[in-house]
């Protein structure tokens, strides 16, 4: 059983913007203060590990340590067939040092053109870490599967939004608005479980 969080206020152990507003949408119902990683200096430390959820522990454990304060870490990516799972946990990286996402789009369509694979299915993965200062930690992975389309539309969340077509939808992440983003998204998914077991009365 993961332990509750009683604590007012945590750390959101994200520097990507557009994650960190998703959330504090997804925290706000709960009444908990959360101060951004960035907005407290902390730094930002290599994702070294392989996998979303050794990626996630080393963020939040990181922020826990340096902050004192519980810390709750996200560590995503996109998952598509035709790239046999790329780039995953390298999404942010596939963007370039500057984190362009056009670039990254059209690279996208670039790689899964030459992969000559047909297919076009791909997942979002999200997993969330919760670290408390004196070490004890719970993670929870949300999904949600979709479509790669090309060209990117809509200008709503960030990232690879304008690409993704989420699974009986029409449109795309980016055309949607966030509410109905939070309905459905990776994050979300991984969020319902993360209150289930340590929110909920
Ligand atoms: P932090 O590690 O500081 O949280 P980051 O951007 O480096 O920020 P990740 O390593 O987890 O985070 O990279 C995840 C990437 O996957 C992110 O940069 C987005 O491009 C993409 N991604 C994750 N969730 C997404 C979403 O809901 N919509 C669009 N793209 C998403």
């Amino acid at each position: 059983m993961a332990r509750r969080l009683t604590e007012k206020r945590i750390v959101v152990a994200s520097h990507n913007a557009g994650k960190v507003r998703e959330i504090n949408d997804l925290l706000h119902p709960f009444g908990l203060e959360a101060v951004s990683a960035a907005d407290l200096n902390l730094p930002e430390p290599d994702e070294t590990e392989d996998t979303f959820i050794g990626n996630a522990l080393l963020k939040a454990r990181a922020a826990a340590r340096a902050s004192g304060l519980p810390a709750l870490s996200d560590d995503s990516g996109l998952a598509v067939d035709a790239l046999d799972g790329a780039p995953g946990i390298h999404s942010a990286r596939y963007a370039g040092p500057d984190r362009d996402f056009d670039y990254a789009m059209a690279r996208l369509n670039r790689d899964m053109a030459a992969s000559g694979r047909p297919e076009r299915t791909a997942r979002f993965i999200c997993v969330l870490a919760l670290v408390w200062p004196d070490g004890e930690e719970a993670a929870f992975e949300g999904k949600v599967e979709g479509e790669i389309t090309f060209p990117p539309r809509g200008d709503h969340g960030f990232g690879y939004d304008p690409v993704f077509q989420p699974l009986g939808h029409s449109i795309s992440f980016g055309e949607m608005d966030p509410t109905e983003k939070h309905g459905m998204s990776h994050r979300a998914d991984a969020f319902r479980q993360l209150i289930a077991a340590c929110l909920s009365d």
